[in-house]
């Protein structure tokens, strides 16, 4: 399997956010990748790409031109106001107020297109989200060309941003920008297959209205779960988008048994579906030793989801999103990719 690692991903460094009441370090950090990239290369899993330069257009084809113009021009704004760090949101237009308007004031502008204080707006957010989504758009290429899979090594990662939001440590939606490029490019329908812990409330909603992508998510129930507001079992779609989206929610504390049954109840909706190309959300933090989720998957079931994601048959693409158990995010993502090419 080749791999295209976002070589630009350590621009993304942030130092501290926000936890009950104190800055706290970082979760989300270039370590992560780093560790990954050291797992692929020890493994051997097959040559590791740059990503190729495909534009902003594709970016724009789900998110919207307003609030790709504040993430690219953020940080130099926040630097001419004297700000010193990273850049955190502080208030949001939430019901009653509006969205339509948008204000000339930079921290107004941090909340309109943002959902939460907990992703830090770093000096290089912009330059490594703009390269993550062109690496999603190379490992898409490799596909549409005949591969059988790709996986994606990149980050901030990109499941919760919205078409006009970041939030949950992402910025620009990788999975929604292959996933609207395969379908300018000819493909009918993508199915999108979202194992991190989190909700993806930002692909979600990108494709809720629409049938020509299904989205099917596995994660922690968002009545005690981060995103909270979004991933319930009952959010099906909508107009002509209903009946593909499809939630499985589990409580904190799941056991494997209960994560593999859900699993098998989602392959079996989009199965049904007929897609022509799954897209996966690779979120390890399902791993029993993430520090900010609370599943229970291991080495053995991170290798067990590669083997039955490749029985379902289909090209594939790896997204990297979440998992936070630094040392140990190497070895578990590697065992999804090697379980795959072990099942395929
Ligand atoms: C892509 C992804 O996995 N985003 C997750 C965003 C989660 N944001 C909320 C983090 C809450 C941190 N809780 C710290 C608990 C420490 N014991
Ligand atoms: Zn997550």
């Amino acid at each position: 399997m080749k791999t295209i690692y976002n070589d630009k991903h350590p621009a993304h460094a942030a130092t501290h956010e926000f936890f009950r009441g104190r800055l706290v370090p970082a979760f989300e950090t270039p370590a992560r990748a780093d560790f990954i990239l050291q797992a692929v290369q020890g493994a051997d899993l097959g040559p590791i790409l740059a990503p190729v330069n495909h534009g902003l257009q594709a970016l724009a084809r789900v998110h919207s031109s307003r609030y790709l113009n504040f993430l690219a021009g953020a940080w130099e704004e926040w630097q001419a106001l004297g700000g010193e760090g990273d850049a955190f949101p502080a208030v949001w237009p939430v019901r009653s107020l509006r969205h339509d308007i948008e204000p000339q004031s930079f921290a107004a502008r941090m909340g309109l297109y943002s959902m939460d204080s907990g992703t830090p707006l770093t000096a290089g957010a912009w330059d490594a989200a703009f390269w993550g989504a062109q690496a999603a758009l190379t490992g898409l290429d490799l596909l549409l060309a005949g591969e059988r899979s790709a996986y994606v090594l990149t980050r901030p990662p990109g499941h919760h941003a919205g078409s006009d939001f970041f939030g949950g440590y992402c910025f620009v939606n990788n999975a929604a920008v292959a996933a609207q490029a395969a379908l300018d490019q000819g493909l009918k329908k993508i199915a999108i297959l979202d194992v991190d812990y989190h909700h993806g409330n930002g692909t979600q909603a990108i494709f809720y209205e629409r049938a020509d992508v299904f989205f099917a998510s596995i994660h922690g129930d968002p009545q005690t779960e981060y995103p909270f507001f979004l991933g319930h079992a009952d959010e099906a779609g909508a107009g002509a988008g209903l009946g593909f989206n499809a939630n499985f929610p589990l409580p904190a504390g799941a056991t494997n048994e209960q994560w593999f049954e859900r699993l098998e109840a989602a392959l079996a909706r989009l199965q049904a579906y007929a897609p022509e190309l799954l897209i996966v959300s690779l979120g390890v933090d399902t791993f029993a030793g993430d520090p900010i989720s609370h599943f229970q998957l291991d080495q053995p079931e991170f290798t067990r989801l590669g083997e039955r994601l490749a029985r379902f048959g289909l090209p594939t693409l790896f997204l990297q999103e979440g998992g936070y158990a630094t040392e140990a995010i190497g070895l578990n993502v590697l065992a999804v990719l090697q379980g795959f090419e072990q099942g395929a």
